[in-house]
């Protein structure tokens, strides 16, 4: 399917030829009739000789109606320049072609219309000066045919142009991202909401749910036409009827997209490569106000340029285009930017990316992104994406998912599969899933983990690591990220992880000999007094760092200020006590102190400690199990097997 759409001077006799070639009347409202002047988009179909069949969009040719001209030559494939021989090349057919230009439609066939009015030699002479007109644009070289709507001469040679022109025109791909840029909306008796675009890079069924991009609506396809025949499934590249279920007409305006759920997501900030027009009178300048055309969509907006002072008549730059209000576009669509007041097409290009941070201007970092996210291969873009362009902007600090790697290239999801597998295999992206980020990301994460850990064991050479919390928030890395990246590290032998503290691979706290010797005696002094241990600190040779040391491998549990008892008598104590309570209720100091034949002090120490971890809990003179005392036991176990540091001495 292709749309052939029109162009040209008001009264030129655009709207007579297509109903001539059509047998269509395109000025449908009883103003258009009256006023014999076309004022909104009108529509038709025709089957050309070679059997095929073709939509036409019909535009206004007045200046003032220039936006609906822009809305309905977005998906245009081939464009009809009428021009009537009499008056010749007019403002209006200059400012369509110009436009038709900068939305790069290159096939095109000029119809030299009301030839009848004209001699042979004016109409020599006018098709020369179209000749002219049309050099140097995409449609340079278009067919010229003189013609005449009202006697029919001429007609069939226009088919035969529109069908050769078509010949040529791209086939319609399906992308399978359908979108329906909307340039009509009305209701039908009967039906409800009904709007009309072309369909591109995708196909619509009906029932399908879709959603109407910048507003994010939902709603479902009730019905589905082409050329007034009504169709199960619509292919890429005509013109569509979509009756939608589930929205009003007030819901829904010229400019909104059609599209699958979350396919377009709506966009404030535009990445374009922009060339200004040549007739310019001045130079466009930075922060300018504009309007920004893409698709059938028209918003107010701002031109930053990124790479130049002014983009000088004729020039082409890189531009972020600054919308007051966000609108469905996407990567690849066609921009049209255009003076508000007094109006006049200023530039246009193409969007590179529809997603972007906000640039600063004059940086070849940003400079250098543009032109692979224009023309880069998809290796490049996924590689650019990584490599995060603004240090704010990734929460997840150069680890992007793939479907944020995705958004960033604008590319689908199973081409960046594709690539990712590559620029990994190629040494330059590393994996720490379900994140992805550039080697030198992951280097430089890795060296500084390595620029943190180290001093940390040369300053505590008894501790077994940092506690991991305190690396992640000085890597700034998200609790998301570090849950993902520490078993990365600890696989690339960057570090070990030891539940809650982490340590370079190769730290191992290690005890002087004088310092072992020390450790025995606080091991045997507690193998002798296990219930009612001396203050430690005063053995000979035992310092705090030693004692923390103990404390960390899980081999003294401290429970007061000083006082330490050996894991075993611990453990034995805490056992007791719970068993207690549950047996009669409830457990004193006495009983402790009777039972373990040791002191008020160090029964009353031990249950203080509990209390504070909430493992007991008091009531009056008596402990009874606090909110914590289930998970007892499992954490016990853990601190045997020595893989959970005992913080709670600290
Ligand atoms: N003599 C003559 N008049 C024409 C021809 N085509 C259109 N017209 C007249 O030109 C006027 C403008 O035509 P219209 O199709 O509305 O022009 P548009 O504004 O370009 O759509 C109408 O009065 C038409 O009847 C033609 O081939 N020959
Ligand atoms: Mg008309």
């Amino acid at each position: 399917m292709h749309v052939i759409g029109t162009a040209g001077h008001i009264d030129h006799g655009k709207s007579t030829l297509v109903h001539a070639l059509t047998g269509i009347d395109p000025d449908r409202l009883q103003e258009e009739k009256r006023r014999g002047m076309t004022i909104e988009l009108g529509f038709a179909w025709l089957r050309l000789p070679s059997g095929r069949e073709a939509s036409v969009v019909d535009v206004p040719g007045h200046e003032r109606f220039i936006r609906q001209m822009l809305a309905g030559s977005g998906g245009v494939d081939v464009a009809l320049l009428v021009v009537a021989a009499d008056e010749g090349v007019m403002p209006q057919t200059r400012e369509h072609l110009q436009i038709l230009d900068l939305l790069g439609v290159s096939r095109g066939v000029v119809a030299l219309t009301k030839r009848d009015l004209v001699d042979e030699e004016w109409l020599e002479l006018v098709r020369d000066d179209v000749r002219a007109t049309l050099e140097g644009t995409t449609l340079a070289g278009a067919p010229i045919i003189p013609c005449a709507a009202t006697t029919g001469a001429g007609l069939d040679d226009v088919r035969a142009a529109l069908d050769t022109a078509l010949d040529q025109a791209l086939e319609h791909p399906d992308r399978r991202r359908p979108h329906l840029p909307v340039d009509r909306v009305f209701t039908l008796a009967g039906f409800g909401t009904v709007v009309t675009g072309t369909l591109l890079d995708g196909s619509l069924a009906v029932g399908q749910e879709v959603e109407l991009s910048p507003q994010g609506r939902r709603a479902r396809i009730r019905g589905l036409q082409a050329h007034k025949t009504k169709l199960e499934r619509a292919q890429p590249g005509g013109r569509v009827a979509v009756n939608l279920a589930g929205v009003s007409t007030e819901e829904v305006a010229r400019g909104d997209v059609v599209a699958l759920p979350g396919a377009i997501p709506p966009a404030v900030r535009l990445d374009v490569r922009l060339r200004a027009v040549s007739d310019l009178a001045a130079p466009l300048t930075h922060n300018m106000p504009v309007t920004v055309h893409t698709g059938a969509a028209e918003v107010a907006g701002r031109l930053g340029l990124l790479d130049r002072a002014e983009l000088e008549p004729g020039d082409e730059g890189w531009a972020q285009l600054r919308l007051a209000e966000p609108i469905a576009a996407a990567r690849g669509d066609r921009v049209v930017v255009r003076r508000p007041s007094p109006s006049a097409t200023l530039a246009g290009g193409v969007i590179v990316d529809a997603q972007p941070v906000r640039h600063r201007r004059f940086v070849q970092r940003v400079l250098r992104h543009l032109e692979v996210a224009a023309a880069g291969t998809p290796e490049d873009r996924v590689l650019d994406a990584l490599i995060a362009l603004n240090p704010g902007a990734g929460a997840g600090g150069g680890f992007l998912t793939l479907d944020e790697v995705a958004a960033r290239a604008n590319l689908p999801a199973p081409d960046v599969q594709g690539a990712l597998d590559t620029v990994f295999s190629a040494g330059q992206a590393r994996r720490a899933a379900p994140y992805w980020c550039a080697a030198a990301t992951w280097d430089g994460v890795a060296e500084r983990a390595r620029a943190i850990l180290a001093p940390y064991h040369t300053r505590y050479p008894l501790r077994r690591g940092l506690p991991a919390e305190e690396l992640r928030t000085r890597l700034r890395l998200a609790p998301d990220v570090w849950e993902a990246v520490a078993p990365a590290l600890e696989e690339a032998s960057v570090v070990r992880l030891h539940g809650e503290t982490i340590s370079l691979t190769d730290h191992e706290p290690r005890f002087s000999p004088t310092q072992e010797r020390a450790v025995a005696i606080v091991r045997e002094t507690l193998a002798a007094r296990p219930y009612t241990p001396p203050t430690l600190g005063e053995l000979p040779g035992v310092d705090a760092a030693l004692l923390e040391s103990l404390v960390e491998r899980g081999e003294l549990a401290p429970i007061a200020e000083g006082i330490y008892l050996g894991r075993a008598a611990y453990d034995e104590m805490l056992a007791v006590v719970l068993e207690t309570i549950d047996r009669e209720g409830s457990v004193t100091v006495a009983v402790l102190r009777d039972r373990f034949g040791t002191s008020r002090k160090y029964a009353l120490a031990l249950l203080e400690r509990l209390d504070d971890e909430r493992i007991t809990r008091r009531v009056g003179d008596a402990r009874v199990r606090g909110s914590r005392s289930r998970g007892v036991e499992s954490r016990k176990s853990k601190v045997e097997s020595g893989s959970v540091e005992d913080g709670s001495g600290r």
